[in-house]
């Protein structure tokens, strides 16, 4: 009854948007930062739920609207292994959103009811955010949420957010035979700097790096992980975190990828290894401008075939390839020449999931070895505990054979298991590139792209788009499926399909085909059906 007035006075110092119904989507809840108060009042609350009910465990809360505008802000929760929110308390978040103020309250409690949380337990979170204007305030709504209902808290500040799933896997694991890493940023960056040294054995980078930071938090943080890095050659650019306008603007892992060119600010002459980061540096693209000017795009496909291609190399010169199945996942957004090129070249398993990387992520732990990427950058590479008992104990039969296993080793420390990470992911493609002897020009060389457009398209009422099959496919509108396949048909390489956004009021529609004019012309027909 205490925990309760609580609540509902600390509740009642918020207003709540009149008439929005809010939705824990596919990013957590995402919106115009002025009306997230409450929201994030309600996540707090959850967060201390969700504690309890996994008896006390650290569970994390992110304040980020990741590549989105600086005027918007969202937030979402962090389960204790680093990974995402279990998708069934999704609704329980919606719920609480969108309870009236005077009675929140009450939803606790029926919460706690329904979910079985014995409410004695304690509660553990550790939360940060990224560097939007709006933060400082919603960090001090979340406290007011968790002070109200007796958490204990640690307020980590500025972190992306990888670097936050990673504290928290840490803070669950100290002590046990899983144990993650030091849960500090400090440790964070110790554990990366030593991983690239291990797995940088024998090898150099070749030349220097660009990296956009989206002017973001990616910015300082990479700026702080340099510090603990050596035989690296990074320059850093877009790491303007003081003008909040600045952030995502005309930059950024989003816009180079969606836009598929360079930042307009970009100073990096032919043949240049160029990096983007988004706002909250958890995506990841490469990127050079060839011998003839044109704009080369290297996103999360090719960071997936690149990983998968090189951890198989390293695994069969371990001696190990039979004992670790390795896979890639991939959403329908991935370029159909990687997914040519991973079944016929690298001849791995795929499987296809619904977008998020939530779906990708549970898919790539049914393979020891699983590599998941979205074609925006965002992605990692899991191990199951077997492939970890593999790659530690098996005896090297010889000195090569030691060498894979070490970097295989190093390999799984590098990585960021819990979550896609952009620091650590640009850490494993310079590793790789320089194993490899590759500029990007090779890299890019290993396949070619099929042309690709991605438009968004307002529509009425995107809740009647319905998709099966890993959304390649709808079965509402009637007809509309049929309409895409004998569109998609009349062209060469033709692939198209339409879904309702996760994250925006929008449906999108992705089309391909063997040329530009054709991938262009199938997207906007198809783009005309939908609308
Ligand atoms: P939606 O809005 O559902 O398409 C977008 C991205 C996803 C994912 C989420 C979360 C595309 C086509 N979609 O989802 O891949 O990253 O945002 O950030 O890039
Ligand atoms: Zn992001």
């Amino acid at each position: 009854p205490a925990v309760k007035k609580a609540i509902t006075e600390a509740a009642l110092q918020y207003t709540k948007p009149e008439g929005k119904v809010f939705e824990y989507g596919t990013a957590g809840f995402r919106m115009k930062a002025d009306l997230l108060n409450t929201v994030v009042f309600a996540v707090g609350l959850l967060a201390s739920l969700r504690s309890k009910k996994l008896s006390g465990q650290w569970i994390g809360v992110m304040v980020t609207a990741s590549h989105n505008p600086a005027e918007d802000n969202g937030v979402k929760l962090v389960d204790p292994m680093g990974e995402m929110l279990e998708a069934e308390w999704e609704a329980y978040a919606t719920r609480l959103a969108n309870a009236p103020l005077e009675s929140i309250a009450d939803v606790y409690d029926e919460l706690v009811k329904e979910i079985d949380v014995k409410i004695a337990n304690p509660a553990r979170v550790v939360f940060a955010r990224d560097t939007r204007a709006s933060g400082s305030r919603l960090v001090g709504v979340l406290s007011a949420a968790l002070t109200a209902t007796e958490v204990e808290f640690i307020d980590f500040k500025f972190m992306t957010t990888p670097q936050l799933h990673y504290v928290v896997r840490c803070k669950n694991t100290l002590g046990t035979q899983y144990e993650y890493g030091e849960p500090t940023e400090q440790g964070y960056y110790e554990k990366l700097a030593n991983s690239f040294k291990k797995v940088m054995r024998g090898v150099k980078v070749q030349g220097g790096l660009t990296v956009d930071c989206a002017n973001g938090v990616g910015g300082p943080k990479l700026r702080e992980l340099m510090k603990f890095l050596s035989g690296i050659d990074i320059k850093v650019v877009n790491d303007d975190v003081i003008n909040p306008d600045s952030l995502n603007f005309d930059c950024g892992a989003d816009y180079v990828k969606t836009k598929q060119r360079a930042p307009p600010s970009s100073k990096a002459a032919q043949l240049d290894r160029c990096a983007s980061l988004d706002g909250d540096a958890d995506r990841l693209v490469y990127y050079f401008q060839d011998e003839s000017n044109v704009f080369r795009l290297l996103d999360g496909d090719r960071i997936a075939t690149l990983a998968a291609s090189f951890i198989g190399d390293l695994a069969r010169s371990a001696g190990i390839a039979s004992k670790m199945k390795i896979g890639v996942v991939q959403t329908a957004y991935a370029n159909g020449s990687s997914t040519d090129y991973i079944e016929k070249v690298l001849k791995l398993p795929i499987i296809c999931t619904n977008t998020g990387v939530k779906h990708l992520h549970h898919a790539a732990l049914r393979f020891d070895v699983g590599v998941y990427f979205e074609a925006n950058g965002h992605g990692t590479v899991t191990f199951s505990e077997n492939a970890l008992k593999v790659i530690k104990n098996t005896e090297p039969q010889s000195p090569a054979q030691q060498h894979a296993l070490e970097s295989l080793q190093a390999l799984t420390d590098l990585i960021n298991q819990a979550v896609g990470d952009a620091l650590s992911d640009m850490l494993l493609v310079e590793a790789i590139l320089a194993h490899k002897g590759w500029s990007p020009k090779e890299w890019l060389g290993t396949y070619t792209d099929l042309p690709s457009r991605l438009v968004r398209v307002e529509v009425n009422d995107r809740s009647i788009f319905k998709a099966y099959d890993a959304e390649r496919k709808l079965e509402s509108p009637v007809g509309l499926q049929g309409t895409i396949e004998s569109l998609q048909s009349r062209y060469n390489k033709g692939r198209s399909f339409a879904r309702a956004s996760g994250t925006e009021d929008a449906v999108r529609v992705y089309a391909e085909a063997a040329s530009r004019s054709e991938a262009d012309d199938l997207a906007t027909r198809v783009a005309n059906a939908v609308s």
